[in-house]
């Protein structure tokens, strides 16, 4: 399947530039395209390199509206599995949190490469241009009027003036690189440990993710379909995906499940191995002039709560009603909040995700006291609805603040 326009001729100009053909880019693309507002996306990788990257597989019921209104989620209603609830896995045995019960709301699993190839096709099939393989990416006079994107393409040089610029390049990306240290605050928590993940096409081991919390350290098994598995174990943070074998990446995944689970786990060759840091990172603001960063390229959290993806959906949508308020109704209102907005949301998220990450994760510096806290807090959650439903509506998702009502 093609999934870019083969030779988009390079425009010179558009409304708004956007950096990064990630989730959070290529969805921001496909709801102003949909708002009649005109957009380049500027990417330094290949389709394929992008869609070669086995990431996020949770989303939220926003996220899940999000891409309906961005009219790409017909695989998505047709392929995605409804999660009704989690399992928690500690002292030998699985308890359910019943997520619907306790909030009426479910998580819907899809994974983030069907995502993008969605969002992809959906950019082709409306003939947008999306620059891939630009080298040399750099950003000019966002804090002026008329911002610039520079970059290599085609052994060229090119400009790309444009009205706004969004920086949806990831935590690696050039966009917030490109903003003067003295305009933004950083906070940030480095864990010390990783994950490695393997993905393998053998029956999930439940039907429901399960989450598991031991002396080894944690593990996480969840899925992509009934026929597609998707298994994390905590990895010291020094560790290489060259070390793990299929063979002891089982063997290691196995001693930290319950019995049950582990009796039935089924193994099989990987067909992707990868180890991903776990951070938490925000950048404070947001918003640089004309620049907005969004997703990754502003926020980073560890994948335990889920929320990676689901908060660069949350951004993106407050930056599109921005812009489309800006170019529908001349109103920057929406954009002038966009910061402040997203951060409410991100902070929440950044909290509930250190939070499971905390609870879950062996930190090698804890002593006897802090395993025991930990094993308190699992004793609590589950014995308690009020502490339940806590970690459900985060889980699920906490309400998208939409847009301020117009004043009459
Ligand atoms: P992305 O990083 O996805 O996309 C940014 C894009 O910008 C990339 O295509 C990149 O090539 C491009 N880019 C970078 N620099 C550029 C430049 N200078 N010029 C042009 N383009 C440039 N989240 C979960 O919820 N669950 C998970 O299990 C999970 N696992 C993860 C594992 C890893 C290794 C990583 C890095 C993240 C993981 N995440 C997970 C979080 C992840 O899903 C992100 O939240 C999600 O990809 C965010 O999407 P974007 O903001 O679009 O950033
Ligand atoms: C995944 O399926 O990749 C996944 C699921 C839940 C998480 C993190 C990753 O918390």
């Amino acid at each position: 399947m093609a999934i870019a326009n083969p030779d988009p001729a390079l425009p010179t100009s558009t409304r708004v530039a956007i950096i990064g053909a990630g989730p959070a880019g290529l969805l921001l693309g496909q709801l102003l395209t949909v708002a009649g507002i005109d957009n380049v996306i500027i990417e330094q990788r290949s389709p394929e390199y992008v869609l070669g990257r086995i990431r996020a597989g949770i989303l939220e019921s926003v996220t899940v509206d999000a891409l309906t209104r961005a009219g790409v989620s017909a695989r998505l209603r047709e392929r995605g599995l409804v999660h009704h609830g989690i399992e928690l896995s500690y002292g030998g045995a699985r308890r359910r949190i019943d997520l619907h019960a306790l909030t009426g709301r479910s998580v819907t699993v899809y994974g983030q490469t069907d995502v993008t190839r969605d969002l992809m096709q959906a950019r082709m099939d409306a003939g947008m241009p999306t620059v891939y393989e630009a080298q040399d990416v750099s950003l000019h006079d966002f804090d002026g009027d008329r911002p610039a994107v520079r970059y290599r393409h085609g052994g060229a040089d090119h400009t790309l003036l444009c009205d706004y610029i969004a920086g949806c390049d990831g935590f690696h990306g050039v966009s917030r690189a490109s903003v003067p240290d003295s305009a933004k605050r950083i906070f940030e928590r480095v864990y010390p440990f990783g994950w490695l993940g393997v993905l393998a096409d053998t029956p999930p081991v439940s039907d429901e993710l399960i989450y598991a919390s031991h002396a080894r350290g944690f593990a996480l098994c969840s899925m992509r379909s009934m026929t597609r598995s998707r298994y994390y174990v905590q990895v010291p943070s020094d560790e290489s995906a060259g070390e793990w074998s299929d063979a002891r990446f089982w063997d290691e995944l196995r001693s930290r499940l319950d019995p049950e689970a582990a009796e039935r786990l089924v193994t099989g060759p990987s067909i992707e191995k990868s180890i991903a840091p776990l951070r938490s990172f925000v950048c404070e603001p947001m918003r640089f002039g004309r620049l907005f960063l969004a997703g990754d390229a502003a926020h980073i959290v560890p994948p335990t709560g889920a929320k990676g993806l689901n908060l660069a959906v949350s951004d993106v949508l407050h930056l599109a009603d921005g812009l489309i308020c800006r170019y529908h109704e001349g109103d920057t209102r929406e954009l002038d909040a966009y910061s402040e907005k997203c951060l409410r949301r991100v902070w929440r998220a950044e909290r509930f995700s250190w939070w499971m990450t905390s609870l879950l994760h062996r930190f090698p510096d804890a002593d006897d006291f802090g395993h025991r806290i930990q094993q308190a807090e699992l004793d609590y959650l589950l014995g308690s609805e009020a502490a339940s439903r806590s970690l459900a509506e985060n889980y699920t998702g906490l309400p998208y603040e939409g847009r301020a009502p117009v004043a009459a």
